[in-house]
This record gives structure tokens, sequence and C-alpha cells, in this order.
């Protein structure tokens, strides 16, 4: 039972400072010792040189903000999470914000090609840098997963089609572009908005999801969460707030109903912005990062 922390100050794929200063608060909270009462080994892994953008601009940046600087962290993360897991440890990716999937995608998919993942979010993360219209790489992690860019600008051109439509399902969404409910729909994508968890109850809507990406649980499992999937009342402090999110309760039947099926090998907890809100907004959204990554490692209630 070993686990590895892997630490991601990382604000580069969106405008607002903070997210780079996150991991450091959630692992203050006690992310380690709750890891390790739950019986794992714990690697912590601190990658402090992300803190300082280097002066570099590719040839996208008319196209994208910041493309060099996200290639660069997010090529580097993968290599990371990809060298943690041939070790047979489960990883814990601790952002910054959430451009970094792209990596901690590639770097699953480069161990376990056939993992499937589930991405709980307000939005899709799923624009190209073509269609996005904030230009923000947070917003098209997965449009690199999905080899939907088309170019891929010349600084990802390391970026692969690493994962099938069919492996993919999200919980939470409440926010997309035209262009990603075009790619959901064409690509039929299991989405399950807000209105489905309205609809069906969050305990239906968990398991049509891993059903369909992870039917018989022979898949192995890699959970990407946002905090902004949450409800602002519950993750105020995160840069792109929607109203009509997830409850705390929610969010975390979610983890358990994932750590049940004993397949998880990954789970990302981005977003987090301690910069924004107020003192108590930060501490409620630190400790929902703390709870997301116990809650998913297997800590129950009773
Ligand atoms: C928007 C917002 N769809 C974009 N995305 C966010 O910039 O592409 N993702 N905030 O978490
Ligand atoms: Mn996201
Ligand atoms: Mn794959
Ligand atoms: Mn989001």
């Amino acid at each position: 039972n070993q686990v590895s922390i892997l630490n991601l100050p990382f604000s580069g794929g969106q405008p607002k400072k903070g997210t780079e200063v996150a991991p450091e608060l959630i692992e203050q909270a006690g992310v380690q010792e709750d890891l390790e009462n739950l019986g794992y080994s714990v690697r912590y892994i601190q990658n402090p040189s992300f803190k300082t953008p280097p002066k570099i601009e590719g040839p996208s940046k008319d196209l994208i903000k910041n493309p060099q600087y996200v290639s660069d962290v997010c090529r580097q993360v993968r290599d990371t999470v990809k060298k943690e897991l041939s070790e047979e440890r489960l990883v814990v990716n601790v952002g910054g914000d959430h451009s970094l999937g792209m990596g901690t995608i590639e770097g699953v998919q480069a161990v376990y090609d056939d993992a499937c993942v589930l991405w709980i979010d307000a939005h899709a993360d799923i624009n190209t840098p073509e269609s996005s219209p904030s230009k923000n790489l947070h917003g098209c992690p997965l449009a690199f997963s999905l080899g939907y860019a088309n170019p891929v600008p010349p600084e990802f051109a390391w970026t692969k089609r690493v994962i099938d439509e069919k492996r993919l399902a999200f919980i939470g969404l409440r926010d997309l572009d035209p262009q990603e409910r075009a790619f959901l729909r064409d690509h039929n994508i299991a989405a399950f908005t807000m209105h489905h968890v309205d609809k069906y109850g969050i305990s239906k809507v968990v398991e049509m999801a891993l059903e369909h990406i992870n039917p018989g649980n022979r898949h192995p499992v890699h959970l990407s969460f946002d905090v902004d999937s949450c409800d602002p009342m519950v993750a105020p402090s995160t840069g792109t707030r929607v109203p009509g999110g997830l409850t705390f309760r929610e969010a975390m039947y979610i983890c358990e109903a994932t750590a049940e099926t004993s397949t998880l090998v990954a789970v990302d907890v981005m977003e987090v912005n301690p910069c924004l809100g107020n003192e108590e907004d930060t501490k409620n959204t630190v400790n929902l990062a703390r709870s997301i990554i116990r809650t998913s490692l297997g800590q129950t209630l009773l």
C-alpha cells in the first residue's frame, strides 16, 4: 500500500495567481498523516521549480496563453506520474490548475493504457486551442488527450490521443462552451450534468458513469477532481465559480463509490485557489481538497 503525493504548484494554465500555493496548504492540512492513518506508506514529492514561470513564450502565443510553460510543466508531470505508477504506487496529484490534467492523463495512460477517466468538473475542459473562447489552457487538457486539437500547436506535439471516448465520463457539468457541447454530443461521451444529479441522485449517476467507463470493474480508474464541480458555497476559493454545483456530501459520495471499486490508480485535486475569498473560504476549500483525497483513498465514515 504505497502512495506518492505529487505537489504541483502551478497556475500557468489560467490567468489568476494563487493555485500555485494550494498544494502546500493542502499538505499542511494533514494529507500525509491522513494517508498514513489509512495504512499507506507515503512518498511526498515537491516540485518547487514550477513556481517561477520562465520568461519564455512559444510560437502559439496568439492562439493560447503560456503554451511553452504549460507544455513544459505538463510534460514533467507526465514523466513523474509515469515513474511513480510504474513502481506500483498510487498517485495523488495536488494542483495547481487543471491544465495539469493533460500531463496526469498521459502519465497514467503510459503505465495503464486501458485506464478510464472520471472527470468531475463544472466544465468539460475539452476545448481545442482554436475553439477555446478564453484561450486558457486549463479549459483544454482533454482535447489533447483525445486528439481533438487539429492542428496540434507545436509546443504540444508530444501529446497523443491516449484515451478513447468510451473510457471517459463527466459528473457535475453546468458550464459548457459551444464546441464542447458539440464534442460531447458527436462522440457520445458520458456527460452527467447537474441536471442528471438532480434527476437521478448522485448514487445512480456515479453507478451509471462507472458502469459506462468501467464495466465489470476491469479497468484502472483515474479520478480527476476540479473543485469547481462543487457549489461555490462548498468550494468558494476557486477561479471559475459556477452556481448550482455538487454538495459536500455528493462530492464525497463520488470519492467513496470510486474507492469501493478498488480500481483507483490516480486522483487529481485541482483548481483550489487560496488567494480568492476570505480566510474562512480558503480554509473550507483546502479542507474539501483534503477530504477528496482521503475519501477517494478509502477513508469511510464508519
Ligand atoms: C472555459 C472555462 N470553458 C474555458 N473552463 C474552466 O476557459 O475553456 N475549467 N474554468 O475549469
Ligand atoms: Mn477543470
Ligand atoms: Mn489509453
Ligand atoms: Mn472547472
